[in-house]
């Protein structure tokens, strides 16, 4: 798969893209990640990429010339996703829709914004990573590359491999726990030791239940409110009542 970015920063994704995961998969030559500095298509001394606004205004915009030079230049994958706080949320479903593709281009915005002309005649969607405002869309393009780049076949070992019940059925996870069985006087759930596979599967399906309805109530909605089953399952396991940790109860 083969990513490019547009950044007026190329050290900074060149850094965040060039470790752990994403490292590898990029020496592995599982991810081509192509990194353009967008003052490399400037064309004064200053490698002037910006300008102050028509109509005034605080702040500068980011030019329209540098950034249609660039993409013609080098001619990358499609879709050109513009990361800015005014696009739709980026998600889950967003994350596989792109990996399953060829590949596709970040854009990276800066100062207040970029020159309409751009968002109207080169970008193709507009995605945001959340309801905050970066100073530019750098670290924004890591999340949707680390994001996108794990659901790629090859990106992750085998120990490890994408676990499609996460996020799959729209519950948050269930509580984890390892090695030691008790610690500072914490025990790990009976459950999840006494071997029955059936019964921990539905104590881990009433947790991730439990755990949506309190923190995420708009993701029970989108998928239809409670059943009754869940409703049963909760009771199942004396969760009936919202949580407060797994070892206050
Ligand atoms: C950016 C103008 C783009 O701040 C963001 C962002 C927030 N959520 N998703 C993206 O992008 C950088 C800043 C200012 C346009």
């Amino acid at each position: 798969m083969r990513i490019d970015v547009l950044t007026i920063l190329p050290e900074v994704v060149q850094a965040f893209t060039s470790a752990s995961l994403l490292g590898k998969a990029r020496r592995d030559r599982v991810l081509d990640i192509r990194i353009h500095d967008l003052r490399d298509s400037a064309t004064d001394v200053h490698r002037t990429v910006d300008d102050s606004p028509f109509g005034g205004g605080a702040g500068m915009v980011l030019k329209p010339e540098p950034v249609f030079d660039t993409v013609e230049r080098v001619d990358p994958p499609r879709p050109l996703v513009y990361l800015t706080p005014a696009g739709r949320p980026f998600d889950q479903g967003h994350a596989r829709r792109l990996a399953g593709g060829d590949g596709f281009t970040l854009l990276c915005g800066r100062y207040e914004g970029i020159d309409q002309r751009i968002r109207d005649h080169l970008v193709d969607e507009e995605l945001s990573i959340g309801d905050y405002v970066l100073a530019g869309g750098e670290v924004a393009a890591g999340v949707v590359i680390e994001a996108v780049g794990r659901l790629v076949p090859g990106v992750l070992g085998n120990s490890e491999s994408v676990d499609d019940e996460s996020f799959s059925d729209g519950l948050l996870e269930y509580p984890h726990y390892t090695r030691p069985a008790g610690y500072r006087g914490w025990e790990v759930p009976d459950v999840l030791r006494s071997g029955d596979h059936g019964r921990v599967a539905r104590w881990r399906r009433a947790w991730s239940l439990r755990r949506t309805i309190d923190v995420r109530p708009d993701l029970i909605a989108a998928r239809g409110g409670i059943t009754d089953a869940d409703l049963a399952l909760l009771a199942e396991f004396d969760l009936s009542a919202p949580a407060v940790d797994p070892h206050e109860r």
